[in-house]
């Protein structure tokens, strides 16, 4: 057919369901979406696909800790990552769960094509294996820890499939060697070449020892291992066994994270070479995002999450924040300060500010509408050629999925643009003819050049970009627009401009970390046990005045919950504030078996001088946290009184041991 658009599909890992999203995973969502939106400017017919990887071991402790079957978990767990991409505006075309059944019927499918092509055999395997990544870690002995993730190993024997791996040395180094695009960027392409050079073995791809699993065919008492079944959902998206007839298989791009670059350029070829399935065209792995140097994971407890950002800042903000500040493909630290700060200057001052002077200086003098240029003059036609050159250069970079660089030309255009209306001061001209001719050329050329910086940021801000859109007063939606057909001098004199919109308000840098911060700390960062349908109600038309006051109880929890939160004696050593923070104290805390750092938001009702000296109910035993970037190791125990919800120390009207449990 002529007029069918050419496709595009590119995906994100398949997410594990064992744990909640953060912003390493909105990272990898964040640029699929942004390819997305790119793609589709340039015409394509784009599918991206996001999805659960819900079986394996890990998903199985997960869902007996919080006590439902497996299916109820993973169907909670994958409603919640559903939703929050829907409602962080980065849905999936295509979301797969690894349960489902069109996704087993591929795997299935998959596995038979592998065997019947004489690379599947059976065998024994014992090893070492990491349950935390779901693998067996050939490089560790017994006894010995996880090179990758640092966890102890178990050695594990059992009758498995094996996939003949080693075969597809000399195929997988041909591949490489003929596209040399297929992985990116080129370091990790090395780290590939010389992983295969040293020899493959052959890989167990089945298991006896999992219950939670695909079943592999005429075989009831194996389960597909993790890699062949979660690398499968790419293809089970986008039609499985019939990907022929949706037309979207070989996938264009995968978008993963280094940490599984390996499973998605040996693997997943070496699969589907052995299927006779055509290969994806290219795998980008990007870095990871970092807290404090090392890599934000759930298991540490050192996560951050995308909503309270979003909240606070607008998605827009995240989104700019986290293509801007790290080069893609490099590791990079996040920080709340960095993020609050790029928002201020570059969304705030920069592009906000640049449209919303522009709107208004074209409201007050040219009657609201687009102005018609007059003669240009040299520091006119520069801009023009700048904003000109800008668009090739922007497009390029993001081919090649420079996206930091790609941010950077346009607000450098932005910032061009700004010094432009401070040399021209298009609002210190007078009324004359010749002084009007002139103003109209200089609001003329500053709204072209926000039209341009509009549609080149679209993909990375669309929210943002859409209002200024409106705001210039332009037809039809910015998402639609054509991006190849973006050239200077679009913009029609005489459009009306549209209803101003709020853009970045400026925000104080404290209270929106305070605010994120607070947020953070509120969600829990580990899947809680879903809701069952016994859950104990709250008792109807409770009488006291007391009752009425205080909120309702929750559900009961067993002994054995509470006994998992340790609360010592604790005596206060030090006290200080914090500066930049209201609310928050800094204290030093005698626990018995150490001094620990705690931070606690009770600055605006105890004097710290006051508390030196006292002893307060701490808890111990939670994972250390980041308070305004200082390190918290424990909680001081308060009662939350009145409307404002003042707190008020815990403490004992007798004497009691420094480092005493409370039970
Ligand atoms: O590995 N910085 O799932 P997963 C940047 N189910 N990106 C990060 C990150 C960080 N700190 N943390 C996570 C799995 N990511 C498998 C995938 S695919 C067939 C199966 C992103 O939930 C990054 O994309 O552990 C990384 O590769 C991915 O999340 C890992 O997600």
């Amino acid at each position: 057919m002529p007029n069918e658009k050419p496709k595009f599909y590119l995906t994100t890992p398949i997410y594990y369901t064992n744990g909640l999203p953060h912003i390493g995973h909105t990272y990898t969502t964040v640029v699929a979406d942004t390819i997305r939106r790119y793609k589709r400017m340039l015409g394509y017919e784009v599918v991206m696909t996001t999805g659960t990887d819900e079986h394996g071991v890990n998903v199985e402790r997960a869902a007996k800790n919080a006590g439902v079957p497996e299916s109820e978990f993973v169907a909670n767990m994958a409603e919640t990552w559903r939703a929050l991409w829907d409602e962080l505006g980065v849905p999936a075309d295509e979301f797969i769960r690894t349960t489902e059944v069109r996704h087993a019927r591929t795997v299935q499918w998959l596995f038979k094509r592998c065997r019947e092509n004489g690379y599947i055999y059976p065998g024994h395997y014992t090893g070492q294996y990491c349950i935390y990544d779901n693998a067996f870690v050939t490089e560790a002995k017994p006894g010995e820890n996880c090179p990758d993730c640092g966890r102890p190993t178990e050695t594990l024997t059992e009758e498995n499939y094996f996939f003949k791996l080693s075969a597809f040395q000399k195929p997988l180094l041909d591949f490489y060697q003929k596209n040399p695009d297929f992985i990116r960027p080129e370091s990790r392409r090395n780290e590939m070449i010389s992983f295969v050079e040293g020899g493959l073995k052959d890989l167990s791809i089945t298991r006896t020892t999992v219950r939670w699993g695909i079943p592999v065919p005429a075989e009831e008492s194996h389960v597909f291992y993790v890699w062949f079944d979660a690398l499968t959902a790419y293809l089970s998206a986008v039609g499985g066994p019939e990907y022929e007839r949706r037309g979207f298989w070989p996938a264009d791009l995968h978008l993963v994270g280094k940490d599984i670059i390996r499973f998605h350029t040996v693997y997943w070829p070496a699969f589907l070479m052995a299927a006779m399935l055509p290969l994806p065209k290219q795998v980008w792995a990007h870095g990871w995002f970092l807290m404090d140097a090392a890599k934000m994971s759930k298991s540490k407890g050192n996560v951050v999450l995308p909503r309270p950002i979003a909240n606070v800042l607008g998605m827009d903000a995240m989104r700019y924040f986290l293509l801007r500040e790290v080069v893609f493909g490099q590791d990079g630290n996040f920080s709340y300060d960095a993020l609050v700060q790029r928002y201020n200057s570059d969304l705030a001052n920069g592009l906000g500010n640049l449209a919303s002077r522009t709107a208004a200086m074209i409201e007050k003098n040219c009657g609201g509408k687009i102005p018609k240029p007059a003669a240009l003059q040299p520091q006119d036609t520069a801009l023009a050629k700048q904003a000109q050159n800008a668009i090739g250069e922007v497009m390029e970079h993001y081919n090649k999925l420079t996206f930091s660089r790609a941010l950077e030309e346009i607000w450098a255009l932005i910032g061009a643009t700004d010094k432009y209306l401070t040399s021209e001061q298009p609002w210190s001209l007078g009324n004359t003819e010749a002084d009007q001719a002139r103003r109209a050329t200089i609001l003329y050329t500053t709204a072209e050049v926000l039209h341009i910086v509009t549609a080149l940021a679209h993909p990375v801000l669309p929210e943002s970009t859409a209002k200024v859109w409106i705001l210039l007063g332009q037809p039809g939606q910015l998402g639609s627009l054509n991006l190849d057909g973006l050239r200077w001098g679009q913009i029609q004199p005489g459009a009306a401009l549209g209803k101003s919109q709020a853009l970045f308000p400026r925000i104080d840098k404290a209270e929106a970390i305070e605010r994120m911060e607070a947020m953070e700390n509120e969600t829990p960062k580990q899947p809680v046990p879903a809701a069952t349908s016994n859950a104990p109600a709250s008792t109807p038309g409770a009488g006291s005045a007391a009752a009425a006051a205080a909120p309702a109880i929750s559900e009961k929890i067993g002994i054995e919950d509470f006994a998992k939160v340790e609360m010592r004696v604790g005596l206060v050593k030090t006290a200080e504030r914090i500066v930049g923070a209201d609310k928050l104290l800094k204290l030093t805390v005698d626990i018995g078996s150490e001094v620990r750092q705690i931070c606690a938001g009770i600055a605006q009702y105890y004097e710290p001088e006051k508390l030196i000296g006292r002893k307060v109910v701490v808890v111990v035993n939670l994972v250390p946290r980041k308070l305004r970037g200082v390190e918290s190791n424990g909680m001081i125990v308060a009662a939350t009184v009145g409307p404002e919800g003042r707190p008020v120390l815990a403490s004992f009207t007798e004497d009691v041991e420094v480092g005493a449990r409370l039970k």
